[in-house]
């Protein structure tokens, strides 16, 4: 069976880190039979989460996943959709990975407060055996690696006002594609459902206040689609909210 290997569940939601909640829905909405390995980064072969084991095969990144995967299961969600719909699909997987994932990171590792929420979450995350100074020292290198990365990607560069109006455009976006549809691309979900969704509740469900979490929110369009994501492909999460 396929072992997927993600940061442990924590805030209620399908993942705190969005692309291993992405893949993981996206096992879900083909039906693909999994279980979950142990928290473990040093045999991650791109060095990040998440990675699967399969056939005695280690495979790194969610999006790569996605593509290899369908063709070893034999599954598409995505076989009907239309040229313009798989360009698009495209242009929103690499906004949200690419762009606002880093707004994401932003929000909540450089403000101190969310700094707070991250730390305390990544602590229990650790073995608890290990002492908690140890464990404290861990989650302030894992800052600094993000940190760095922000600063090298750009968004690092920016006030956190900028940082909100890139984010927030953004969601707006998703927002107005959206509509009032009840999938990414119309009646059916299909692969892009995953990447948006694991953003979404990775800033709609999250303990972390920034102005991405209170635009969001206030969108009834993107709070329904969560919900609806959320109770399709995660019940037993749906069912404790
Ligand atoms: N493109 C990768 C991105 C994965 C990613 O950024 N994972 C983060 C967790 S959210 C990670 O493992 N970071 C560890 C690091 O940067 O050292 C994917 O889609 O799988």
């Amino acid at each position: 069976m396929l072992r997927l290997f993600q940061l442990p569940r924590a805030w209620g939601i399908a993942n705190i880190s969005p692309p291993c909640a992405k893949l993981e829905a996206w096992l879900r909405l083909c039906k693909i039979p999994y279980d979950i390995g142990p928290l473990d980064l040093s045999a991650a072969p791109k060095g990040k989460l998440p990675y699967v084991q399969d056939d005695s095969e280690t495979m790194g990144d969610a999006t790569l996943l996605i593509d290899t995967l369908k063709a070893r299961y034999q599954v598409d969600p995505d076989a009907q959709l239309t040229p313009e719909q798989r360009a698009i699909g495209v242009a929103f997987r690499r906004m949200l990975k690419e762009d606002f994932y880093w707004a994401v990171v932003y929000f909540r590792w450089r403000l101190a407060g969310n700094f707070a929420v991250m730390e305390r979450t990544f602590v229990e995350f650790l073995p608890q055996e290990l002492p908690m100074a140890a464990r404290l020292q861990f989650v302030e290198g894992v800052k600094a690696n993000l940190l760095a990365q922000l600063q090298q990607q750009g968004m690092g560069r920016h006030t956190p006002h900028e940082v909100a109006s890139l984010g927030i455009a953004d969601l707006q976006a998703v927002a107005d594609f959206l509509n009032d549809k009840p999938y990414f691309f119309g009646q059916e979900p299909t692969s892009i459902d995953a990447t948006v969704f694991a953003a979404l509740t990775n800033v709609i469900d999250a303990p972390i206040a920034s102005p991405l979490k209170v635009f969001a929110a206030a969108q009834p369009n993107l709070v329904a689609y969560t919900r609806r994501l959320e109770q399709q492909l995660f019940p037993e999460l749906a069912a404790a909210r």
